[in-house]
């Protein structure tokens, strides 16, 4: 079984398109397993028919918390471009966050604040080397910036729990964020 596959067609139902695999998703984001898995299989695209346990498999092994099951329900931790808000719960953020980025927008970024883009939320890492993980998708020496995330909160800009290491906001404006 191709779990590095299987995992980004998950990833792609849950995050872009719930739609496509005519999944009923709530507003936290959770769809039932069986009807992602019994969707998948229609599709006839892996060597079997998936199962529950293979989507606890993807979630235990993968290098990321992508992903996360409770009850009979699956949901994707980040990363949402639905037209339909997912709410995320709002938290207190640690003194310092980074985001990785690329040479060609840092300047525009630093103008402009930290924008989601084609995402929900914007994304920050709560450390260095995710941060650099995340640039590194996109260009080889990525930048990475500092966020005076609990600056930015006391002055009223929100925060949510993604994962351990991805904290979402709304917006980040400029004055919060420098080259590291
Ligand atoms: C940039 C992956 C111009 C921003 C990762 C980024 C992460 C601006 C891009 C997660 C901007 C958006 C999300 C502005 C932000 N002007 N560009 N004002 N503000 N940007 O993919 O944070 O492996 O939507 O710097 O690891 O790169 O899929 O966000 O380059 O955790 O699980 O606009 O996705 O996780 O790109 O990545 P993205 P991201 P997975």
């Amino acid at each position: 079984m191709n779990y590095q596959k299987l995992s980004k067609e998950i990833s792609y139902a849950l995050r872009h398109a719930p739609w496509e695999y005519e999944l009923e998703i709530d507003s936290d984001g959770f769809v039932p397993i069986e009807q992602l898995i019994r969707s998948i299989n229609e599709s006839g695209s892996y060597e079997r028919p998936i199962t529950k346990e293979d989507l606890k498999n993807i979630i235990e092994t993968s290098d990321k918390q992508r992903h996360e099951i409770v009850n009979d329900k699956i949901r994707a931790l980040y990363g949402h471009s639905l037209a339909t808000h997912i709410s995320k719960d709002k938290i207190s953020p640690p003194n310092i966050l980074y985001h990785g980025t690329t040479h060609k927008v840092f300047e525009t970024i630093l103008i402009e604040g930290l924008k989601p883009m084609g995402r929900q939320y914007v994304h920050l890492s709560s450390d260095i080397n995710t941060a650099v993980q995340v640039g590194k998708r996109r260009d080889q020496q990525p930048i990475i910036l500092k966020i005076k995330a609990i600056v930015a909160y006391k002055n009223g800009i929100s925060f949510y729990k993604g994962n351990d290491k991805v904290i979402l906001a709304d917006y980040v404006p400029k004055e919060y964020i420098s080259l590291l």
